[in-house]
C-alpha cells in the first residue's frame, strides 16, 4: 500500500499536467525511416556509423520547440536521451558515441532542459534500456538486435554485468547532472529481458535517492504489450509510477485489480513513426487529436504526442501546424484539460464528459437536431457557459422535448431565438457549474 501512496503522491502533477510532448531525435533522422530503421535494416554499428559522422543539426534551436509546445497547451516534455541505436543526446562520460563528439559538438539535452524549463515546462528523459551500439549488449540471437541473426556475431562473446554497470552509470549521469528531472521513461522490457534482469531493484533505488520526485514509467517490467504488475493489488518495487499505453487509447482506461485507477498515458504519434520520417505524411488531423486528448482526460489519463524532428533540427511544418491548431483551442477550452478526469456521468453519445469538482465540461463532437439533450443533471445544474468566451447558455424546454423528463436541453442561441450549430466543430466544451 505504501508504494502505492508514494505513487498517488508523486503524480499529483502528473494527473494534473494532462498533456505533454514527446520527443524522438537522434542519427535516425538522417536516413529518416524511423528511429528502428537500424535493426528493420540489419545495419552494423559501423555501417550506421556514418549517421554519426554526418550528424550536423545546424537549425536545433530548442526554445523554438519549447515554445510550440507552452503553446499547445503542453504541461512537461520528454525527449530521448540514448534511443535503442545507443547514440547519446548527452554529454556522457561513459562513451565516445555522444552529440558532443557530432559536428553539433554540444550536449543536446542540456539545451533542451534549459529552453523547455525556462518556458515553465516539466521537463522529462526517454531512455533507451536497450542498447545496439553497446559490444556488451546481447547481440546473436536477441528478439531485436540488428545483428539477431548475423553468424558473425554468433560466437562473440558480451558480459552484460559490464552493459549494466554502462547503463545504470548513464542514467545516474542523468539524474545528476541536469537539475530536477520530473519524469523518467525507460524502454523496454522483452521476453525474459524485464525487472532484475535490469538489477531494477537497485536501479530505482539510485534514481530515487538522487531524484525522490520523479515519476517513473512501467517498462523496466513491460513493453507496450502489457502494463505488469502496476495493474495488481501488489505491484513490484520497479513496477513504475504509470502505465504507458502505445498508439492506443484503453478502451476503458485503466484501473487495478482492485478498481483503483492507475495513472496512464497514453504516448501516440502525429503520423505513423516515432523518429523522422521524410515519406510518412500520413498526419493525423488537429480535429482528430483534440478530441483524442479529451477522450484520455474523460478517462482518467495524459496524452503524450510525438514531434520527430529532422536532421536539421527542425519539427517538421505538420507537426507545427497541428500543435498551432491545438493551441487556439487550449487558449479557450483548457480548463476543461487541466485539473480534469472522469466524470461523474456515463459518455454521451455525442461526445465525452470531462470533469473538474463541480466543474462538469461537455465536449460536444456532434451537433443535433433540434434541443441537444444531457441526462443525469436535472435539478444539479447552478449555470452552464460557453467555455470558449464564458457566454451564458439557457436551459430550454420546447414543445418537441415534453416526453424526455431525464433530460435537460441546451441551445446556442437564445429561447427566442433557438440555435443548435456548433460553434466550434471541433469540441465546442459548454461548462456546467454544478450545485454543491
Ligand atoms: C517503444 C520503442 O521501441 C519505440 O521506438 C518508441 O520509442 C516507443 C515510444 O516505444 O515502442 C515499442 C515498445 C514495445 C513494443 C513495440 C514498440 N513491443 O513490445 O512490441
Amino acid at each position: 500500500m505504501k508504494l502505492i501512496d508514494e505513487r498517488n503522491t508523486r503524480t499529483r502533477w502528473f494527473l494534473k499536467d494532462r498533456f505533454g510532448m514527446f520527443i524522438h531525435w537522434g542519427l535516425y533522422s538522417i536516413p529518416a525511416r524511423g528511429e528502428w530503421v537500424m535493426t528493420n535494416e540489419k545495419m552494423s554499428k559501423e555501417k550506421y556509423k556514418q549517421y554519426f559522422d554526418e550528424f550536423d543539426p545546424i537549425n536545433y534551436d530548442p526554445k523554438s520547440w519549447a515554445k510550440a509546445a507552452k503553446h499547445a497547451g503542453m504541461k512537461y516534455a520528454v525527449m530521448t536521451a540514448k534511443h535503442h541505436d545507443g547514440f547519446c543526446l548527452f554529454d556522457s562520460k561513459l562513451t565516445d558515441y555522444k552529440a558532443t563528439n557530432t559536428k553539433a559538438k554540444k550536449d543536446l539535452i542540456k539545451e533542451y532542459v534549459d529552453a523547455f524549463r525556462s518556458e515553465g515546462l516539466k521537463i522529462g528523459f526517454y531512455y533507451s534500456i536497450i542498447d545496439w551500439h553497446h559490444d556488451d549488449f546481447p547481440h546473436y540471437g536477441d528478439k531485436h538486435h540488428p545483428m539477431r541473426d548475423n553468424e558473425k556475431y554468433k560466437d562473440l562473446d558480451h558480459d552484460f554485468e559490464k552493459y549494466l554497470e554502462y547503463m545504470h552509470g548513464q542514467v545516474h549521469e542523468l539524474c545528476t547532472n541536469y537539475g530536477k528531472i520530473d519524469i523518467l521513461w525507460f524502454d523496454f522490457s522483452y521476453d525474459d529481458m524485464v525487472g532484475e534482469k535490469w538489477r531494477a531493484t537497485e536501479l530505482i533505488n539510485m534514481v530515487r535517492s538522487l531524484q525522490p520526485d520523479v515519476i517513473i514509467d512501467n517498462r523496466l517490467e513491460a513493453s507496450g504489450e502489457n502494463s505488469g504488475s502496476i495493474l495488481t493489488n501488489n505491484p513490484s518495487f520497479f513496477a513504475g509510477d504509470f502505465a504507458s499505453p502505445e498508439q492506443i487509447i484503453p478502451p476503458e482506461g485503466i484501473v487495478d485489480e482492485n478498481g483503483n485507477t492507475v495513472p496512464w498515458e497514453a504516448c501516440i504519434t502525429m503520423n505513423n513513426h516515432w523518429g523522422y520520417s521524410s515519406t510518412d505524411k500520413n498526419f493525423k488531423s488537429p480535429k482528430m487529436i483534440i478530441r483524442k486528448l479529451v477522450e484520455c482526460i474523460s478517462k482518467n489519463g495524459n496524452l503524450l504526442l510525438n514531434v520527430g524532428p529532422n536532421a536539421k533540427g527542425e519539427i517538421p511544418s505538420e507537426s507545427i501546424n497541428i500543435l498551432d491548431t491545438i493551441g487556439k483551442w487550449m487558449m479557450q477550452n483548457s480548463s476543461s484539460i487541466y485539473n480534469c478526469g472522469k466524470s461523474c456521468l456515463q459518455k454521451p453519445e455525442w461526445g465525452y464528459f470531462t470533469q473538474n469538482q463541480n466543474k462538469l465540461y461537455a465536449h460536444i463532437f456532434e451537433g443535433s437536431i433540434g434541443p441537444l439533450g444531457i441526462q443525469g443533471l436535472n435539478d444539479k445544474v447552478k449555470k452552464i457557459r460557453l467555455l470558449s468566451d464564458g457566454s451564458e447558455l439557457k436551459l430550454i424546454k420546447p414543445w418537441n422535448t415534453m416526453d424526455y423528463n431525464d433530460y435537460i436541453f441546451i441551445n446556442f442561441g437564445t429561447p427566442e431565438h433557438l440555435t443548435y450549430s456548433l460553434p466550434d466543430e471541433i469540441d465546442t466544451v459548454v461548462e456546467f457549474e454544478l450545485l454543491d
